[in-house]
């Protein structure tokens, strides 16, 4: 829990600064919670608990108080999970802001440029649980929660898409293009804290303009200093690329 705190600190000092002030917030509201279902718990079994503190000893009644630290763990880590589902339909029904990695902060009603808001949860990042994925016609935004705060684990263009399915979990760039007719994929992969990990880039270029792939074509692995390799080692890469193509999720729409 730690770690995952800390590894989600390093993302950009704009949400530390956010986050280290939800965190504070959200940890306030988390102790008076536990209070109240100290007090509750202890009105509920209060003739109980008064006949057996006349028979405990001190040590028993210091067992009991561990217990009651070990029992209060457990319901914060599940209720942080229900706290994110929460959340994010909050977020679908414009009644929840969500944090964006230049600082700014909007509900989904203005920012948004449809009258429909078409979304999915996809676990993205391969932790076993869903994130919320927003797609409009210009973007592509990945939702995480930590705390009390929604943010944006990847902001995308039209061209991406969440990708969850069996060992694959990522956000998948396909663009084709002309003059000669080209193709460019990439392939995002984000660590199990839902922390950008890696870009896999590739693209193929029909160089003979042939209509097809085959050895005279140019290709090229890798973004920004793009390297030029021949078409069976950029098959190792580009094959799965491609047959992400076919790869779809099941968008849902709602009514803004
Ligand atoms: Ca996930
Ligand atoms: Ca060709």
């Amino acid at each position: 829990m730690k770690n995952k705190y800390l590894r989600k600190l390093l993302t950009g000092a704009l949400i530390v600064a956010s986050l280290s002030m939800t965190a504070c917030g959200n940890g306030m509201s988390l102790d008076s919670d536990d209070k109240d279902e100290e007090q509750t718990e202890s009105d509920e079994d209060e003739d109980e608990k008064e006949e057996e503190d006349k028979e405990d000893s001190e040590k028993e009644d210091d067992k009991d108080s561990e217990d009651e630290e070990y029992e209060d763990e457990e319901p914060e880590e599940e209720e942080s999970e229900d706290n994110a589902e929460q959340l994010y339909e909050e977020v679908l029904s414009g009644d929840r802001e969500i944090l964006f990695s230049d600082g700014g902060e909007a509900v989904i009603g203005d920012f948004w440029e449809w009258d429909t808001i078409r979304y999915v949860y996809a676990d993205v990042d391969g932790d076993g649980e869903d994130e919320l994925c927003l797609k409009d016609r210009a973007a592509l935004y990945v939702l995480e929660v930590s705390d009390d705060t929604v943010y944006t684990s990847f902001e995308g263009c039209t061209y991406h898409m969440p990708i969850d399915d069996g060992d694959l979990h990522g956000i998948y760039y396909y663009r084709p293009g002309a003059a000669p007719f080209h193709e460019n994929f990439q392939f995002t992969e984000f660590d199990a804290d839902g922390v950008l990990d890696k870009t896999t880039c590739a693209s193929w270029y029909d160089a003979n303009e042939n209509g097809e792939m085959d050895e005279d074509d140019w290709f090229f692995l890798d973004g920004e200093e793009e390297e030029e390799v021949d078409m069976d080692t950029w098959l190792e890469v580009g094959q799965q690329l491609m047959d992400m193509k076919d790869a779809d999720v099941d968008w849902e729409e709602k009514e803004l």
